[in-house]
């Protein structure tokens, strides 16, 4: 049976951009988000994110009217659930959106009916989605409790896509597919092979759901490495980007890069997960965490010894966003860094970020946005906090007579 209208609750970084290229693919596209904005701005044939290409491929599929976005759930073939799963102040996961989204779609679901979830989510939230859909929905049946040939066939099917990549590597990237049973599964696959070139790798729920945490948590760990190295080497005044570069050089090496710290949404979050499952045994996991998120104190303190040379220091902070060229500040180690730097008024502050129009709102009213000329020419402290194109092409000559704490190796 083929899919001849697909729905997908959240129009997120995902789940919109998963939306367009399945209806670019003719199929029928219901995509459904609680908030009212994003709707609205879609149906416009508009987008309320930011990712290269996503609004020409938008508004394609919505001026044929193969994508249409409401706030309230319609009967599909199929539904793919790309909703946040955040942490809690205690670094347990929050299902919410997910148990939300269960009970938004229960409501439509029809016998023959698949639901992906594509959310990150701890191991065992698609056997929770199951029983949550089972609760509200009693007159069909689940692939629960051994149930093989059930009404509704559930699948776990993580997103990998690369901020910024999103268009291509949606299509290219193999995935990983996880069914409740195998006939879940192979449902899946047909979903997926809707618009998918790269292979569906077949396996159980659980394991698809450790897989995702396991590529995001293998990245923190290697990152953490390098941000260990980092502060050791500042130690032996040895330069960790040449030693990376060096030893990256043996076949079986492959150092990532130190920073000012891990942001975003993905990889500081998602090893949480597995310290949640099993606190005791997730010990290189938990201490990745802690590495990578004690590198902001660790940068702030070199500012402020650095700052201690001055009578009246000028910093020039370059970068906000979480990584280079993009305009996302979520969990930015930058910000953080430039938060605390005015909190403890280490000096008068420059913030240089070419990727927004306006600064966040906890600096507003502290600090103006400068731009880099500006920045350059009032600066004590150059402190590259992003490896922006614009300041990894910056003429080097210029931080002649003024400390420069680059965090990204770029000023090598
Ligand atoms: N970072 C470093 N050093 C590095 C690489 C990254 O400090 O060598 C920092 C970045 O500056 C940034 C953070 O890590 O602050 C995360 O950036 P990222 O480029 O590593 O990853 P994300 O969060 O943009 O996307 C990741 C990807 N996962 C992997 O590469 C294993 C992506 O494929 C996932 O789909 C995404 O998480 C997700 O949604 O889970």
């Amino acid at each position: 049976m083929s899919f001849e209208t697909v729905s997908v609750i959240g129009l997120g970084y995902i789940g919109l951009p998963t939306a367009a290229i399945i209806a670019s693919r003719g199929i029928n596209v219901i995509g459904v988000d609680v908030n009212q904005h994003a709707v609205d701005t879609i149906n416009q044939g508009n987008i309320h994110i930011v990712e290269p290409d996503l609004d020409i491929v938008v508004r394609s599929v919505v001026q044929t009217g193969a994508l249409k976005a409401t706030t309230i759930p319609e009967p599909a073939d199929a539904f793919m659930i790309a909703v946040p799963t955040p942490f809690k102040d205690d670094h347990q996961p929050d299902l919410s959106y997910i148990e939300g989204a269960a009970k938004a779609i229960a409501t439509v679901l029809g016998k023959g009916n698949l639901v992906v979830l594509e959310s990150t989510s701890p191991v065992g939230t698609t056997e929770k989605l199951a029983t949550w859909l089972a609760e509200a929905r009693p007159d069909l049946t689940f692939p629960i409790n051994g149930v093989e040939n059930a009404d509704i066939n559930i699948a776990y099917c993580p997103e990998r896509v690369l901020p910024g990549h999103v268009i291509h590597e949606l299509v290219s990237n193999d995935r990983v597919v996880g069914g409740l049973t195998s006939k879940c599964a192979k449902r899946a696959v047909e979903l997926y092979g809707i618009f998918v070139k790269g292979e569906c790798h077949v396996t159980n729920a659980r394991t698809a759901e450790m897989a995702k945490l396991t590529e995001n948590s293998f990245r923190d760990v290697n990152i953490a490495f390098a941000n260990e190295l980092s502060i050791i080497c500042d130690t032996l005044k040895i330069n960790v980007w040449e030693l990376i570069k060096l030893s990256n050089r043996h076949p079986r090496v492959n150092i990532l890069n130190p920073g000012p710290g891990v942001g975003g949404h993905c990889i500081a979050v998602d090893p949480w997960f597995i310290v949640s499952s099993d606190p005791e045994n997730a010990k290189i996991i938990r201490t990745a965490r802690e590495v990578n998120d004690g590198k902001p104190d660790y940068v702030i303190e070199c500012v402020k010894k650095a700052a201690d040379r001055f009578k009246a220091p000028v910093i020039a902070c370059l970068g906000l966003s979480f990584k280079a060229d993009i305009d996302d500040l979520r969990e930015s180690p930058a910000v953080a860094i430039v938060e605390s730097l005015l909190a403890d008024n280490v000096g008068e502050l420059l913030v240089v970020e070419p990727n927004v129009s306006v600064l966040p709102k906890s600096l507003q009213e502290k600090v103006e946005k400068s731009d880099l000329k500006e920045a350059m020419e009032k600066a004590d402290i150059m402190l590259l906090l992003v490896d922006h194109k614009e300041f990894k092409r910056m003429d080097r000559s210029l931080l002649n007579g003024k400390v420069a704490i680059d965090t990204r190796g770029c000023w090598l």
